[in-house]
């Protein structure tokens, strides 16, 4: 620690300890004193940075009290938790209690909510439980719940209704090798390793043997790659920390409560199990009417409780299954044979891109919108997303956000044509009307078919056992927020607007805060409101669950709705934690005055954690040339360098800044020197250049330029991944130079300039590849592509 963090340490010691002592003198008029004289448990949480080894590879990670995941905290409702956290690492680090109802304060996400936790400091929790059910606890610090900064939270009810013998916690996990910012920062560079490496990207040989070619140009042409899952290769995923994991302990005909949770980073899960059918009995905390269910998807940050009867001579196998198809993970739950779980089929996505063609879908709205300021949500849900046929669009009707079931027919589908947010009530002959007209026309129509594969996805099977709708005449703001992603780019986003970009989103006490949650992604986004329960309309009407984390599948849209009775502000966020980087989140705010505590500690130091600058560069060495690029990037800057060397005495290198306009266009100027005559580096020429960059449908990298001598220049460069591994490109550039500064040689009015190059690559590892290529100045050669 040097003098100057050792002063600023002192200083927000006394400043604290000032804090804390007037804080104590007030606490009978706290809300957060355990002014009720509740039982006290305490629990110490030290965290650590170690050496883990999950896979026959130790690798940099970070425990709790020793292990991934931490221990489980366990409590009984009514409790008043008292919990240390004690950071033994050298970054600062924070703890988030997922799904609790506690004061703002202590919610734990750092800057906006709570201090961070500095290394070598200790912070005290508290606050009184007033709940029951599995939660969990992680890290809101960066990527460190990647890295390992996660456990589970039990409050057990005072009067349980269920019957079950014992129980057992189960967290999921996923788990990588790599420094996870390492790995966002790849996904940043568009690295196509992660999708190879787990087989599950899509090369084109494989969708024109499938016969998917028309769908892939409808995709490219929105300038999709294809249909993405997940995006992150994981060589493990972990059940309360391994692979595999016996609980013996567990005799015939007990019946057990597993408490499960998806800590995952990253991953969502299928879930399956041996044995007859598990009973659900709870959704994220939350007693559901008990359910019969085996099958269920569990999103990120969600946790389901089920009542598993061990059976006679045998073990109950816990199965789960990344939802990409890219590995699976078991717990054995019991003594003998194995009641196998049902193993799941990989999902194909050369199938879901085809059916998703059909769907007559609109792709790319804008992650990254031109002007972040204005409020486009409800143009951007008309003009993109599912699009229904003309024959339907006629009836110019919203999935209603009422509790009448009848509208929930039209769950999974999106009808987006000259609908407005508001909801539209619709009488009942109009609603049976619609009915027939769905089922006789739901063979032909293309539309239909986004039912089916999302289908699997909706969260019909929860039923609330009360009714959780709000007393009618409560006051009711809507929102739309549309979930908006760049595949290319990796900046994720609501409504075309990064976190980094936008103000609070006000919510009023005491009325209904009605959200909708627009998916215009490929991909799905598990939601998480802090502090909050919200309901989620499904077709169970006034008896929706409440639940804490939704997951919105691709084009889909979910309504959710809560009652204002907090204050302060709250984080609402893609639970993906890359996603999360990437900006797709808010901040809910009561607008009431700020913690006192908080003072010394920015809200926009947390918000500055989604806009970071990510670099990286690359070295291409090849027989006849050498290039080297780096690159510098955060949301709307980039900063580029690039040096290319020919063995012929051919050499251009030039230094870029750039601005991005919005996803696919930015604006950039710089400086180009290159050596005027070939076959000599005695003589060199630097002009200054401004242009235009942009991705064109089709997936085409333009570059529009003029120079100082005032010679424009065009550029156009692709490549596509032909085989596994295996991928072409090709650029071709032409200038003109008109003799408006340069004098040309006489008799000529113009001279062009030609340059193209074309080649192909092989990905022998994430960072090298082997290259081949053709390059009319340089001739053609093979070598190395280092990515660093
Ligand atoms: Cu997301």
């Amino acid at each position: 620690m040097n003098n100057n963090s050792f002063f600023k340490y002192s200083i927000y010691f006394f400043a604290m300890f000032i804090v804390s002592t007037v804080l104590h003198a007030q606490k009978e008029k706290s809300v957060e004193g355990n002014i009720d004289n509740l039982p006290v448990k305490e629990y110490t949480l030290t965290i650590n940075e170690a050496t883990i080894n999950k896979t026959g590879k130790a690798v940099k990670g970070m425990t709790i009290n020793g292990s991934i995941p931490g221990p489980v905290l366990e409590f009984t409702e009514g409790e008043y938790a008292v919990i240390y956290v004690k950071n033994e690492m050298s970054v600062e680090t924070s703890i988030h209690w997922h799904g609790l109802l506690l004061p703002n304060f202590y919610d734990g996400v750092p800057y906006l909510n709570t201090p961070p936790i500095e290394p070598g400091h200790t912070l005290k929790y508290e606050f009184a439980l007033n709940q029951s059910g599995t939660y969990w606890y992680h890290s809101h610090t960066l990527l460190q719940e990647q890295s390992g900064v996660f456990g589970s939270f039990v409050i057990h009810t005072k009067n349980e209704t269920l019957k079950y013998d014992k129980e057992l916690v189960l967290m999921l996990s996923d788990w990588t090798n790599e420094d996870p910012m390492h790995v966002l920062r790849n996904l940043k560079r568009g690295n196509e390793w992660y999708g190879i490496r787990k087989g599950t990207s899509t090369p084109l040989n494989q969708v024109i043997a499938r016969g998917a070619f028309g769908a892939q140009l409808n995709f490219w042409r929105q300038r999709m790659e294809g249909a993405d899952i997940a995006d992150v290769y994981y060589p493990a995923f972990l059940i309360n920390g391994e692979e595999s994991i016996e609980y013996p302990e567990f005799k015939s005909g007990e019946k057990v409560r597993l408490r499960i949770i998806n800590g995952g980073a990253s991953t969502s899960f299928w879930m399956t199990f041996g044995g007859e059918d598990p009973l659900l009995v709870s959704a994220d905390g939350i007693d559901v009417e008990p359910i019969a269910k085996n099958k269920t998807f569990i999103g990120i940050a969600e946790t389901y409780d089920y009542i598993v009867t061990i059976p006679q001579e045998g073990k109950i196998e816990f199965k789960i299954m990344a939802q990409d198809g890219s590995g699976t993970a078991s717990a054995f739950i019991g003594n003998g044979k194995v009641f196998a779980a049902q193993t799941l089929p990989r999902p194909d996505k050369i199938g879901m891109m085809q059916t998703m063609a059909k769907m007559d879908m609109k792709m790319g709205a804008h992650a990254l919108k031109y002007r972040p300021g204005k409020d486009e949500s409800i143009e951007m849900k008309n003009e993109y997303g599912m699009q229904m046929k003309d024959d339907m669009s006629g009836m110019n009707m919203e999935k209603s956000n009422t509790d009448d079931t009848k509208a929930m027919k039209m769950e999974g589908m999106k009808i987006s044509k000259d609908s407005t947010i508001a909801a539209m009530h619709m009488d009942h002959s109009k609603m049976n009307a619609m009915d027939d007209k769905m089922n006789d026309d739901a063979k032909e129509m293309d539309t239909m078919e986004g039912m089916d594969l999302f289908s699997e996805y909706n969260y019909d099977f929860l039923k609330s056992p009360e009714k959780t709708n709000y007393p009618e005449g409560t006051p009711v703001k809507e929102i739309l927020l549309n979930l908006t992603g760049n595949m290319q780019r990796y900046i994720w986003s609501m409504n075309g607007v990064p976190l980094s970009e936008t103000d609070n989103i006000k919510i009023e006490g005491d009325q209904v805060t009605r959200i909708t949650l627009n998916n215009l992604t490929m991909m799905h986004h598990p939601m998480h409101l802090h502090g909050h329960f919200f309901r989620v309309i499904n077709k169970n009407g006034e008896y929706s669950p409440l639940k804490h984390t939704v997951n919105v599948p691709p084009m889909q849209d979910v309504t959710i709705e809560f009652y204002g009775n907090e204050y302060g502000d709250w984080f609402f966020h893609c639970h993906i934690l890359y996603h999360l980087m990437g900006g797709m989140a808010r901040v809910m705010s009561y607008d009431t005055p700020p913690d006192v505590r908080m003072k010394g500690y920015p809200a926009s130091i947390a918000v500055a954690e989604t806009n970071l600058f990510y670099s990286w560069g690359m070295v291409d060495a090849s027989s006849q040339n050498t290039t080297l690029n780096l690159v510098a990037s955060n949301m709307r800057n980039q900063f580029n360098a690039s040096v290319e060397y020919g063995y012929n005495e051919n050499l251009e290198a030039e230094v870029t800044y750039e601005r991005y306009l919005h996803d696919y266009l930015r604006v950039f100027g710089g400086v180009n020197i290159e050596n005027e005559i070939e076959d000599s580096l005695d003589e060199f020429k630097t002009t200054a250049v401004v242009g235009v960059r942009y991705l064109t449908p089709y997936l085409f990298s333009l570059d529009a330029r003029i120079d100082s001598d005032l010679r424009p220049r065009i550029g156009l460069g692709r490549s596509i991944m032909l085989f596994p591994k295996f991928s072409v490109f090709g650029y071709y550039e032409y200038q003109l130079d008109f003799g408006w500064v340069n004098t040309l040689p006489s008799g000529s009015n113009t001279e062009s300039e030609t340059v193209w190059s074309a080649g192909a690559e092989y990905f022998l590892s994430r960072n090298v590849s082997l290259l081949g290529s053709y390059d009319n100045r340089f001739g053609g050669g093979g070598g190395l592509s280092v990515r660093f």
